[in-house]
């Protein structure tokens, strides 16, 4: 087989990658090693920035997400037994969206089969060959045979745990990594949301965040230690550990039922640098991880393919390398912008085992000082919406 771009990993990296391309006439390939099924059953994220709800919109995918989705101007933060709300809209004249991640995921896989593009699901031993010269190639098997892509370029869109991050050799890059001590426990619940808006609950038991997927599903998390089993975890202790952690009034509009979901994702900030090995960019999870706090991996992941498309549709319409040259550069002032602000806001709403008496009472006071002053809103607000594209 033959393509202009071979994209690893159908996640929403991946799929809207290919969307924008195939928009743009560029052919490509997406190989993902897992089924649609189970690309479609992982829970993960809520929040679209109004460049991410542009870039779906360019991709031609966007229309359940306008009839759908939910237009948030604030979010609030439940401290001190107290909820103080933070207007998004007011502070920066822009909204965010609740729209599940496993509903983008699913408007990519309906939209680039209208377009009947390539996707090959299932593929094993996925590897990645020559990105060093002028002709890569990308291998798999399936069905009992090896089969093999050859490329232009090489996306590499395959998340975190992936193999084209591995497939560089390490001395080409730089990695940068911390690891939090705690993870979120998540339920996804057919409840009704606790509140109109986002809640972020920072409380001596520890963060808790009550976020929605519809008017009628709820998804809710609460800070555990990273030695945590989900197994220990029944619908009623999360239910009880979840309610202890807010304030009287939220605690008590608190609607609870089984959980459809339940998991513990852990907390991690990452970055790789560069993002470009001659011709293998990667893009998303593959080359960042932000803790969730901020609401940015999504984001994040949609900024780098919509800037990343571009590049290649320069270079194969105008003939233009520069913005390929320039992708890693530009988009790593992007993503430490969000790695700081996710790392900021982690370290401000959670409980940390080890913090001492100092630690606790510089995170209290900047809490009093986010409440009390508009101007520290307003920052938490402009990284919060994010940018337009
Ligand atoms: P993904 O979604 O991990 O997709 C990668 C795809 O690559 C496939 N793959 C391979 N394919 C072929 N060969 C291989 N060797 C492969 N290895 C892996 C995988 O099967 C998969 O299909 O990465 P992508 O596309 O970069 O997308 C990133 C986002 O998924 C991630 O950043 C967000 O979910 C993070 N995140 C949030 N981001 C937001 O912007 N807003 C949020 O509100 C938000 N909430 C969250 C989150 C992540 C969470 N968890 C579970 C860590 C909440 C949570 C709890
Ligand atoms: C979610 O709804 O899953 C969600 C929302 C906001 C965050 C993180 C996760 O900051």
């Amino acid at each position: 087989m033959r393509t202009q771009v071979a994209i690893i990993g159908a996640g929403p990296a991946g799929l809207l990658l290919g969307q924008l391309l195939g928009k743009a006439g560029i052919d490509n390939i997406i190989v993902e090693q897992r089924s649609p099924d189970y690309v479609l059953g992982r829970i993960r994220a809520g929040i679209l920035e109004c460049g991410t709800v542009q870039a779906l919109e360019r991709a031609g995918a966007a229309a359940r997400l306008h009839d759908e989705g939910l237009p948030h101007e604030g979010i609030e933060l439940s401290w001190h037994g107290r909820r103080h709300r933070i207007d998004l809209h007011a502070l920066t004249g822009r909204k965010v969206t609740v729209y599940g991640q496993t509903e983008v995921t699913r408007d990519l896989m309906a939209a680039r089969e209208a377009l009947g593009a390539r996707t090959i699901y299932e593929a094993d031993g996925v590897s990645l060959h020559g990105f060093d010269g002028e002709r890569p190639l990308v291998r798999y098997r399936k069905d009992g045979s090896t089969h093999e892509i050859a490329c232009d370029y090489i996306a590499g869109c395959d998340g975190f745990h992936g193999v084209s991050r591995q497939s560089v050799p390490p001395a080409s890059m730089r990695q940068f990594e911390r690891v939090y001590p705690f993870g979120w426990l998540g339920v996804l619940s057919d409840t009704p949301p606790l509140a109109d808006e986002l809640v972020y609950a920072s409380h001596e038991r520890g963060f808790a965040l009550c976020s929605m997927r519809s008017r009628t599903r709820s998804r809710y998390y609460v800070q555990v230690p990273s030695s945590e089993r989900v197994e220990d975890w029944s619908d009623e202790r999360f239910w009880n550990e979840l309610r202890s952690r807010l304030d009287p009034q939220a605690a008590a509009s608190l609607q609870t039922g089984p959980a459809l979901e339940k998991s513990i994702a852990p907390l991690r900030s990452f970055v790789c640098e560069p993002l470009r090995f001659g011709r293998l960019f990667l893009a998303g999870d593959a080359a960042h991880i932000v803790p969730p706090t901020g609401a940015k991996g999504l984001n994040l992941a949609a900024g780098d393919v919509a800037s990343l498309s571009d590049a290649l549709t320069a270079r194969y319409r105008d003939n233009d390398p520069a913005a390929l040259d320039t992708y890693s550069e530009t988009r790593l002032r992007r993503i430490w912008k969000a790695e700081r602000f996710s790392w900021w806001m982690t370290s401000l709403l959670h409980r940390f085992a080890d913090a001492d008496g100092f630690s606790s009472r510089i995170q209290q006071a900047e809490l009093e000082e986010l409440v009390g002053s508009e101007a520290a809103c307003r920052a938490l607000a402009e990284n919060y919406v994010g940018q337009p594209l």
